[in-house]
């Protein structure tokens, strides 16, 4: 059975799911995306990932075409119409239809809502029993002043190039710099140092404010460990007793390799697998559930 999108108005097949090559969403990444994950029957923080969506869409004043409680009903619908109880959800909203200039005004028939959801989604695979490698990229994250990173828009070319250096490495990701060589973040992911049963991870001023990002903060605070948002440089990284990434695809991801370093003792480290642990059974026991009971 193919997988069902909602595609402006309609459920589609997915061979037959299309958009117009006019719509500025493709011509310029005009738009805004979030990635949510089901597990269990359930989908993981809707409501923050449903919040997020709008306030991009806010940002680039882009005018959303339904309101948050109908977002989150066609996520839900998504999911029942794929048989999803565990899987990836993709809502996408592009700026529609215009014509060839930039001016959003052109885009007359308004904004293009899309839900992509699959079941499953695999990631890395065995790369986190052994721990993440990961180089840092050499181009930086696109500053503040220019784009904020609290936008999560349909231009990701700065990530996407970040990828592409640490393919050229066979490394697993990139961490990115900011302009002042701080480390801001990986590609799609959050990064986290672990010294001394203290976590660091940069304020987000500078990368994209995660949602897995607060929820990893939470499950740390109650066990005990101190969070620090502070920005820190690769020498921190280098030297760290333990170092993670978190995101929604990836969850919480061990590094055990930074540029050809190894972090701490080069395999997932204690602190980190216990978040690991803690972030698993709170994504397995909670969210909105898919299907009313
Ligand atoms: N930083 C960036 C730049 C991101 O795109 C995160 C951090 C983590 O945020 P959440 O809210 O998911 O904890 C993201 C996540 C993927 C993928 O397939 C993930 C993202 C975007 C595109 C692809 O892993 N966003």
């Amino acid at each position: 059975m193919e997988n069902l999108f909602y595609v402006k108005g309609d459920w589609v097949p997915q061979s037959q799911a299309k958009v117009s090559i006019l719509d500025h969403g493709f011509l310029y990444g005009d738009g805004v995306f979030e990635g949510i994950r089901a597990y269990n029957g359930r989908v993981f923080k809707l409501e923050k990932h449903v919040d997020r969506l709008f306030l991009s869409a806010k940002a680039i004043d882009l005018q959303m075409p339904m309101s948050k409680a109908e977002m989150t009903e066609l996520i839900l619908e998504a999911c029942r119409r794929n048989n999803i109880e565990t899987g990836y959800i993709r809502p996408l909203v592009t700026r529609g239809e215009g014509d060839l200039g930039l001016d959003p005004r052109k885009c007359k028939k308004g904004a293009s809502v899309i839900i992509i959801a699959v079941p499953q989604l695999s990631l890395y695979g065995d790369a986190y029993e052994r721990g993440l490698s990961v180089i840092t990229a050499s181009h930086r994250r696109v500053p503040p002043q220019s784009l904020s990173p609290s936008i999560k828009s349909l231009n990701y070319l700065n990530n996407v190039l970040a990828r592409i250096e640490a393919n050229a490495t066979n490394a697993d990701e990139a961490l990115m710099l900011d302009l002042q060589g701080f480390v801001s973040e990986a590609s799609a992911d959050n990064l986290f140092i672990v010294n001394k049963k203290a976590l660091t991870t940069p304020p987000t001023s500078t990368n994209l404010p995660g949602i897995t990002r607060e929820t990893v903060i939470e499950l740390a605070t109650q066990r005990g460990y101190q969070v620090r948002e502070q920005f820190f440089s690769l020498f921190d990284v280098w030297t760290a007793d333990e170092c993670f990434i978190t995101g929604t695809a990836a969850e919480v991801g061990p590094v055990a390799k930074v540029d050809g370093r190894p972090i701490g003792e080069g395999k997932p480290g204690p602190i980190t697998k216990e978040l690991m642990k803690a972030y698993r059974d709170l994504v397995m026991s909670t969210g909105t559930p898919i299907r009313k009971k």
